[in-house]
């Protein structure tokens, strides 16, 4: 496995320089932020963040994410220029350097939450997610819930801007079912596959968080049996998979190690997103540390069954806790994310050597 870090770019409080002295870290995932959703991005900002990186002493290996125009996901007729676009930003990535893109196919939102600094008992706080909240709104409330409690910090999918557009974005969604997105998403694979082979960009789908319809939208990317559908949409290897713990885990029905030991989603892994979260009840799940007995996650079984099957791609913590009084952007701090670093580093060694 190969050890990287998000970070948000020049704006992000937490810098390359601290990114750096985490034990074992390698890569940096990132993304270029200031193009509007759907446009191709400048060769000069892709050649920015690569030479930050690599001036850090990081590899500049991953993109998260390329945002996928809501035209492709609803099918629309102008949604062949967009899917230009996106194999234009392909090829400008691929020349920086970059083997693998992470994205994801979900309607009008990105990942959702009731509570982005949940108090825990130690004092620390998390991202939080209630269902008996979201079940009894709807969309244009819970926006409002979330730019109240983001600080000033903006949520991917929820920025400001959109408030107007998300009403109306439900409309149109309003006909579209899972079978249709589906459909949709392989017009998009068969669109930019071709591209990805000859550049050797490896595609990895993030999954739907949480992993159920929200607000009525359809998710296609939530459960082991749509990774399967996926795969079959588009034969390309380079038609891969994200492998969030947390997202695909927010369903308990997901067996996450088992879902990594089925070779046909195991050969598909490009990418892997680690964290751990904790069901208070039927409703509410939030973020914990990485560790396993702080959360419903065994995590020993999920990165040993990543060894197993062979997984050499760019693993990544994901979200972490608010400790020791940081102020960053909720689920992206320095701290509890190094610490998740420094767990699976353990977790990694311990398992290699006992494997032997
Ligand atoms: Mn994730």
């Amino acid at each position: 496995m190969k050890l990287s870090f998000r970070w948000y770019g020049e704006d992000d409080k937490v810098t390359l320089e601290q990114i750096r002295q985490i034990p074992g870290m390698q890569a940096i995932v990132t993304a270029v932020y200031d193009v509007p959703v759907g446009e191709v991005w400048s060769r000069e900002s892709i050649a920015k963040l690569k030479k930050l990186t690599e001036d850090a002493g990081l590899a500049f290996e991953v993109i998260e994410s390329i945002p996928v125009h809501e035209d492709i996901k609803l099918g629309k007729p102008t949604r062949d220029r967009y899917i230009d676009n996106y194999c234009e930003n392909i090829r400008r990535v691929a020349e920086a350097g970059i083997k693998c893109v992470c994205y994801n196919f979900m309607p009008v939102f990105d990942w959702t939450r009731t509570d982005l600094a949940m108090p825990l008992e130690d004092g620390s706080t998390a991202l939080a997610y209630d269902s008996s909240i979201i079940d009894g709104i709807d969309a244009s409330e819970m926006f409002d819930r979330i730019e109240k409690a983001s600080g000033g910090f903006v949520m991917p999918g929820w920025e400001p801007n959109r408030k107007a557009e998300i009403m109306e974005l439900f409309e149109k969604y309003k006909d579209v079912t899972a079978d249709k997105l589906r459909e949709n998403f392989k017009y998009f694979l068969d669109g930019i596959m071709p591209v990805c082979e000859k550049y050797q960009i490896k595609m990895a789908v993030h999954p739907d968080d949480p992993a159920w319809d929200v607000f009525g939208l359809p998710r296609i990317v939530t459960c082991e049996e749509d990774l399967l559908k996926i795969a079959s949409l588009n034969d390309s290897i380079y038609n891969g998979f994200t492998f969030c713990t947390g997202s695909l885990g927010s369903n308990l029905n997901n067996d996450l190690p088992k879902i990594i030991r089925n070779p046909k989603i195991a050969e598909r892994i490009h990418f892997a997103h680690i964290r751990n979260i904790k069901y208070e009840n039927d409703d509410l799940f939030h973020e914990v540390s990485h560790l396993s007995s702080d959360g419903n996650f065994d995590m020993y079984e999920i990165i040993k069954a990543l060894i197993e099957m062979g997984f050499d791609g760019v693993i990544r913590p994901d979200h972490g806790r608010m400790i020791w009084d940081e102020q960053a952007r909720p689920g992206y701090g320095l701290y509890d994310r190094a610490l998740g670093v420094a767990y699976l580093n353990g977790l990694w060694e311990a398992i290699k050597k006992n494997s032997k």
